[in-house]
């Protein structure tokens, strides 16, 4: 039986890559210099019938154009914003994602980030590592977590799994989504100003859609206020970023616990010199644990594609 030829756009987990390799026929692009990686696709077009893509790259419209025989888009990654989903089912090709395995991670991270701002824990860890805990004395006090009331865009797995953990530490949740979802005590909020002017740490968990693109304005971080902060683990487009520089530079806002950015890796440098403001580098998933999960997932997809078996996490 012909070996499924497999478009890696950028490289992957190494687990996931090598469990590819020894499976099917790897493409890697990115062993091609920029200027040459349209050649490349076309060199081996008639090869190519899946792509493993990620959350920096996927499948866009010219990539899928210029394979006529694709049949499966097996993301890492439960964001689907790098996929061209309309394209794709135009085209009958098949999408998948990686579900459930990261929710905890990512929930967890999201809580972490909240502390971590309100707590000034990494600021805190300098303190002490400069020395400065021996030659100026105590630090200086922060802001409590528990009871703080939590604002959640999107309450979907993880936007749940983030109100679970906050609950257990006495928060009230208040959540944004396009409809208000059955079955919960939280309090629904129509319209995000209002929940950002009702909270004090807003978290952005919703998908990255045209809809929910720069969802986290200046007049949401405004409502938000002084003594607001936002975290966000879902992607860095969701948010404005120059208005959330210019917010937490001018104290508009309390401050912000952030975990993607709109031009990864590239992060506002104003942002660096900021106490009240955490940064950590799309780490979300990034637990060897969850990291193997979602590829054994992307495997299991494929190979039940493959074997014309249900895929396990189908989106298309
Ligand atoms: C990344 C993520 O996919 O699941 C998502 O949507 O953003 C992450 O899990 C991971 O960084 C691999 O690129």
């Amino acid at each position: 039986m012909e070996s499924l030829g497999v478009l890696l756009p950028v490289p992957m987990n190494a687990y996931l890559e090598s469990e590819l390799a020894r499976r099917y026929k790897v493409f890697r692009l990115w062993e091609s210099p920029p200027e040459r990686r349209q050649d490349f696709i076309r060199a081996n077009a008639a090869a190519i019938r899946a792509v493993v893509g990620n959350s920096k790259a996927g499948a866009d419209a010219d990539t899928i154009d210029a394979l006529p025989r694709l049949e499966i888009v097996a993301c890492f990654s439960v964001g689907l914003d790098k996929v061209d989903l309309a394209k794709c089912r135009e085209r009958g090709i098949r999408v998948t994602n990686t579900p459930d395995v990261l929710t905890d991670d990512v929930a967890d991270l999201a809580i972490g980030l909240a502390i971590a701002v309100l707590r000034r824990l990494c600021q805190a860890d300098r303190y002490v590592r400069s020395g400065a805990w021996l030659s100026k004395g105590d630090y200086k006090l922060t802001t409590r977590f528990s009871g703080k009331t939590i604002g959640i865009i999107g309450l979907g797995r993880i936007g749940l799994a983030i109100a679970k953990r906050a609950e257990a530490f006495g928060c009230p949740i208040s959540y944004y989504s396009r409809s208000e979802k059955p079955n919960t005590n939280y309090k629904y909020y129509s319209n995000l100003v209002d929940l950002a002017a009702n909270c004090h740490v807003l978290v952005v968990a919703c998908s990255l859609t045209e809809e929910t693109y720069h969802i986290v304005n200046r007049e949401v971080l405004d409502a938000l206020g002084p003594k607001g902060v936002l975290v966000n683990i879902g992607r860095g487009p969701h948010v404005d970023e120059p208005e959330l520089v210019a917010a937490l530079r001018e104290g508009r806002l309390g401050g912000a616990g952030l975990d993607v950015f709109e031009q990864e890796p590239y992060v506002p440098e104003e942002l660096f010199g900021m106490e009240n403001v955490v940064l950590v580098p799309h780490v979300g998933s990034g637990t060897n644990e969850t990291r193997n999960a979602m590829a054994d997932l992307v495997i299991g997809n494929l190979e039940a594609h493959v074997m014309n078996k249900p895929l396990l996490t189908p989106v298309v």
